[in-house]
């Protein structure tokens, strides 16, 4: 080896550390929905902001249109933290955490305005705690919000009778398999990129989520009726793997906690132009949108929240104060 190229390759390993901080973290985030959703692109400005504010000690790579696996497969991945960071719905979570279940239960929220207060304020805290001081080796940084979830079907359901004896998809958590039961359906589990082919190839008759996701990830090509029953209002926690979260500094962790949480706030005003904008969409596809008297839903899954409700007595109480 000639002396000058020994020399470069001494030389280049400190030109390297001069741009690039010695040990820059990386941050894979994981999401199910594809570029340009509501969560995904104030996960990426929060991303922008955090390398920008870290001074690219931190790097944030958005992993979205679920690559990196399903919701259930990610949150795996988060614990061991081969994903850093990851967003999924408190529905699948529920299993793991059963804490969290008091948000998971049909009807628990008067409507989306009064779910954005209880997430927005202390009950909202104690349910992200709740999963931090879990052993799922994860912390809950902050909410998004996902809407409301009402039923799609490729059959109209105009009363609580039609949805008799439909298969229904619900996420992988009990407490969905009971309600769906108690309102006459037939709960099926599975994961979210499984529902389209079972809605094409019959496996299922229908799903419930909320308009973006129906629109998004193409189920109203097969589902062409969405009643308006509004049972489930989800709040989606942001999460960070424990191990990446112990690698940070404690100024890094309190950033990362503050843009979170800014992201929570930038979020719902793209969620709601983009749940306008979904209902236009999907009406203007033929997706007929059903408006039902949401009661006999209530009263029917009223059961479901005896069962799982009873624990959380004290905090229903509370979730229903807040105003
Ligand atoms: C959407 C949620 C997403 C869930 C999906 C589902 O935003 O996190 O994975 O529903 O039901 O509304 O699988």
């Amino acid at each position: 080896m000639t002396f000058k190229r020994k020399l470069l390759l001494a030389v280049l390993p400190f030109a390297f550390s001069l741009s690039m901080p010695a040990s820059a973290l990386d941050i894979k985030f994981a999401e199910i929905h594809p570029a340009g959703y509501p969560t995904v692109v104030a996960e990426q400005n929060m991303g922008k902001k955090l390398e920008q504010a870290s001074n690219g000690e931190i790097t944030f790579k958005m992993f979205p249109g679920g690559v990196l696996g399903s919701e259930k497969e990610v949150i795996e991945q988060a614990q061991i933290g081969a994903v850093q960071m990851t967003r999924v719905s408190l529905g699948i979570v529920g299993p793991v955490v059963p804490d969290v279940n008091v948000f998971n239960m049909p009807f628990v929220f008067r409507d989306h305005e009064h779910m954005r207060k209880v997430i927005d304020g202390e009950i909202g805290q104690e349910i992200l705690d709740k999963i931090t001081h879990s052993e799922f080796n994860l912390v809950a940084l902050a909410w998004m919000d996902g809407g409301s979830r009402s039923l799609y079907t490729k059959k109209p359901v105009r009363s609580l009778a039609d949805l008799k004896g439909m298969k229904i998809r619900v996420q992988g958590n009990p407490l969905f398999i009971d309600m769906m039961n108690a309102m006459g359906g037939n709960g099926i589990a599975m994961d979210t990129g499984e529902i389209f082919s079972a809605l094409q190839t019959g496996v299922i008759d229908g799903a419930e989520n909320n308009p973006p996701t129906l629109l998004e990830h193409n189920h109203y090509q097969s589902a062409k009726y969405f009643t308006l029953t509004n049972h489930l209002i989800l709040p989606e926690p942001v999460v960070m793997s424990k191990t990446t979260w112990n690698k940070l500094t404690p100024e890094q962790q309190v950033l990362v906690k503050k843009l979170a949480r800014e992201a929570q706030m930038e979020e719902r005003v793209l969620w709601d132009a983009k749940s306008a904008a979904s209902e236009e969409k999907l009406k203007a596809a033929g997706v007929e949108f059903i408006a039902v008297d949401t009661k006999p839903f209530y009263d029917a899954t009223a059961p479901v929240r005896e069962k799982y409700g009873a624990q959380y007595a004290d905090l229903m109480k509370r979730i229903d104060a807040v105003q």
